[in-house]
C-alpha cells in the first residue's frame, strides 16, 4: 500500500472515530415526543413540563426537552441539569436533538405538528405556529411544519395503545405537540418528579452567592407575595366559584391536614395583616430572623420591618431580573411561606418537598 493510500485510510478512520465520539446520541427506535411550553409563565410551564415528562415515559418515547419560555426560548440546561432527568426517563435537549439527530430522524420534509382538537374540527384548525409564543417558540428551534395531525386522544395510561396504533414511530418518528400533553394544575401523582429537576451549576452558584451576601450563610425564611394586579383580579371572585381546584390550589387543599373545602379569598389574596401575623408566628416558632421576600409587585419591606421591629428582622428583597432566581432562593430557604393558588409557589413547594423542607401557606389554617 502506498504511503498516500495509507494516509487517506488513516484519516478516514480518524474521522469516523471522531464522529462516533461526537455523536453521543443513539437514535431511539421508539421515537421522540416534544411540545411547546406555551401556556402561562414559569410556574405553569414547570407543572406542564413535569406532566409532559410523565407522558413521554408512558408512551415510551424519548422526550426532546423543550426550552422554557420567557420573552425568548431558554434552553432547559441553563437552569436545570438535563442529566438528572435521565434517572427517570430517556431525554435529549431540544437544541442537541435539532443539531445532532433531526437531520437523520426528522428531516424538514417530515415535520408534522400535532394538535388536540375536538372530533368535529378539521386539521386545518391545527395552527402550530400561529400567535405568540407558538410562532417564536418553534422558529427559535428552526422548526417549520409541512403538515399537521388533529387528534383527540387523552394523555394518560389508558390511551397509550391508541397512540401507538394511530401514530407509530415508523410513520411518526417525532410527535411534536402544539401544547403540553398534561393538565394544569398537574396531577398530584407526578409532583414527586420535581426531584429529577436538579438546578444547574449556574443557578446554584448564584443562590450560594446571595445566601452569603444577604444573610452571611445564616438561616432565612423565604416568603412569596403574589400581589400584582393580575392576581388581585384572579382572586376577586374566587369565593363565588366554590372551587377546590383553582389554579394551583390542590397543592394545599388536598393536604390531609386541610380543613378547607374550597379556595377562600384569604388564601388567594391574603391581607397585609394576615401576612404579618403568620410571618410573626413563624419567626417566633423558628427563631429565624432573616427574611427573603420574593414578589411580583409589592415587597412590603417597610410594613414587615415595622411590625416585627421587636424581633429585629433583616428583610431582603432582590427583585431579580429572572424570576427563576427567586424560585431557587425560596426553594433553598430554611422555611417557606407561599401562596397556595400560585403555581410559582407550587414550583417552590415541590422543590422543597423533595428535600423535606417545611412550607406554610398564607390564609391557610391547618
Ligand atoms: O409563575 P406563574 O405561572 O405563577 O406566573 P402563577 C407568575 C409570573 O409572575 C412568574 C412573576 O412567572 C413571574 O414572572 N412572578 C410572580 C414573580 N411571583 C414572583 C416573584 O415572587 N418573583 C418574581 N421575580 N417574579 C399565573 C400565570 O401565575 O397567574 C397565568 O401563569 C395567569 O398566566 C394567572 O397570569 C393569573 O400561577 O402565580
Amino acid at each position: 500500500m502506498s504511503l498516500f493510500v495509507f494516509s487517506i485510510i488513516a484519516s478516514l478512520l480518524l474521522i469516523s472515530v471522531v464522529k462516533t465520539e461526537e455523536s453521543q446520541y443513539e437514535i431511539d427506535p421508539n421515537g421522540y415526543i416534544t411540545f411547546c411550553l406555551c401556556m402561562g409563565r414559569l410556574g405553569n410551564q414547570v407543572e406542564h413540563f413535569l406532566g409532559g415528562l410523565a407522558f413521554a415515559k408512558l408512551l415510551n418515547r424519548t422526550l426532546i426537552v423543550p426550552p422554557l419560555r420567557t420573552n425568548k426560548n431558554v434552553p432547559y440546561s441553563e437552569w436545570f441539569q438535563i442529566e438528572s432527568l435521565r434517572a427517570y426517563h430517556r431525554v435529549i435537549d431540544a437544541q442537541d436533538f435539532m443539531q445532532e439527530l433531526a437531520p437523520h430522524v426528522w428531516p424538514p420534509e417530515s415535520r408534522i405538528g400535532f394538535c388536540w382538537l375536538p372530533n368535529n374540527k378539521p386539521k386545518s384548525e391545527c395552527k402550530m405556529k400561529e400567535g405568540n409564543p407558538f410562532g417564536p417558540f418553534w422558529n427559535e428551534l428552526h422548526i417549520d411544519f409541512v403538515d399537521t395531525v388533529a387528534h383527540n386522544l387523552n394523555y394518560d395510561s389508558n390511551s397509550i395503545d391508541q397512540w401507538n396504533k394511530l401514530y407509530s414511530s415508523d410513520r411518526y418518528p417525532v410527535i411534536a405537540l402544539k401544547g403540553a400533553p398534561a393538565p394544569f394544575p398537574m396531577k398530584a401523582q407526578y409532583r414527586y418528579l420535581q426531584k429529577y429537576m436538579n438546578w444547574s451549576n449556574t443557578i446554584i452558584n448564584e443562590v450560594q452567592q446571595y445566601q452569603q451576601n444577604l444573610f452571611n450563610n445564616t438561616p432565612y425564611i423565604g416568603i412569596h407575595l403574589r400581589n400584582d394586579n393580575d392576581w388581585e383580579k384572579a382572586c376577586a371572585d374566587v369565593e363565588s366559584y366554590k372551587s377546590r381546584s383553582y389554579m394551583a390550589s390542590p397543592q394545599c387543599l388536598d393536604l390531609p391536614s386541610s380543613t378547607h373545602t374550597y379556595v377562600t379569598h384569604k388564601i388567594c389574596y391574603p391581607s397585609d395583616n394576615d401576612i404579618l401575623r403568620l410571618l410573626k408566628n413563624i419567626i417566633l416558632r423558628t427563631r429565624i430572623h432573616n427574611i427573603y421576600v420574593a414578589t411580583d409587585k409589592r415587597p412590603m419591606i417597610k410594613e414587615i420591618q415595622e411590625y416585627l421591629s421587636a424581633q429585629r428582622v433583616h428583610v431582603k428583597h432582590l427583585d431579580p431580573w429572572l424570576p427563576i432566581i427567586d424560585v431557587a432562593m425560596l426553594a433553598h430557604a430554611n422555611y417557606f411561606i407561599g401562596n397556595c393558588v400560585s403555581s410559582f409557589t407550587s414550583f417552590v413547594k415541590r422543590a422543597r418537598d423533595v428535600q423535606n423542607l417545611p412550607t406554610a401557606f398564607w390564609g391557610f389554617s391547618n
